[in-house]
């Protein structure tokens, strides 16, 4: 157990969404670098932490969390902000959709970077094809939803399904690198101005910084040049 938040990150991974609520919740933290180019993830030490292996985990008081929307609803939760609260009559519209966010989304996003950990390799192209026509309609479900005007997503105050969906735009074009052709953001008006209301924010600065991510890193971004570690 730690007293302290410990964030453990790699550049451009999923640990930057928790960097992001962090950073906009405005709380200390420690981050500790799991270097992906020797696969730190799968390390009998981090899958103490995380038994599944995948970035990030946050260390907190109550012990370490793993799964980005975990994360994202414990840190809201705990700190009564990015979300609203469990009494809300908000509360099931802005949940169904965190949960599509991580269990669909992020899920279908994860079989185009790594498809190898799905599939044999005569499969892999076609398991690609299918996820990215997913992830398209995901998209235009997601535009239509920020077009709704719900508090909780692309509202006027950030939430962290903002944060969690502006994070996968950016993956969507740039990774896997030199295959992300099917991909222009400039087909959903709506979510490029929540990824340059997201950008313009505080909480993106700090990101840039600390990850070596140019400016604009939602709406036009450009891969990373870390300080440490490397994001694939
Ligand atoms: N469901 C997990 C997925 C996290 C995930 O895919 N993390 C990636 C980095 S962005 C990872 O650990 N990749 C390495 C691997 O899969 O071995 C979550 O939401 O936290």
């Amino acid at each position: 157990m730690t007293d302290t938040l410990r964030l453990h990150y790699a550049p451009d991974n999923a640990s930057l969404i928790i960097r992001l609520a962090l950073e906009e919740l405005g709380l200390p933290y420690e981050t500790v670098l799991v270097d992906r180019s020797k696969n730190a993830q799968r390390s009998d030490n981090y899958r103490a932490l995380n038994p599944a292996g995948k970035i990030p985990v946050l260390e907190t008081p109550d012990g370490a969390i793993f799964e980005t929307g975990a994360i994202l609803l414990w840190l809201g939760d705990r700190h009564q902000k990015l979300l609203p609260p469990p009494e809300s009559e908000q509360r099931g519209d802005f949940l169904k959709w965190m949960f599509y966010a991580s269990n669909t989304v992020h899920a279908n996003l994860r079989m185009t970077f790594y498809p190898e950990q799905y599939v044999a390799a005569d499969h892999r192209t076609a398991l690609r094809v299918g996820a990215r026509q997913n992830l398209i309609s995901s998209l235009d479900m997601l535009e239509r939803l920020a077009n709704e005007g719900h508090p909780w997503f692309a509202g006027p105050q950030v939430s962290v399904l903002d944060l969690y969906v502006v994070a996968m735009l950016r993956w969507m074009a740039l990774y896997p690198a030199n295959d992300t052709d099917w991909f222009d953001l400039k087909r959903w008006p709506h979510l490029l101005h929540l990824t340059e209301c997201c950008e313009a924010r505080e909480s993106a600065s700090a990101l840039c910084r600390a990850e070596g991510m140019a400016p604009k890193p939602f709406s036009k971004p450009a891969p990373p040049n870390p300080p440490e570690g490397s994001a694939i």
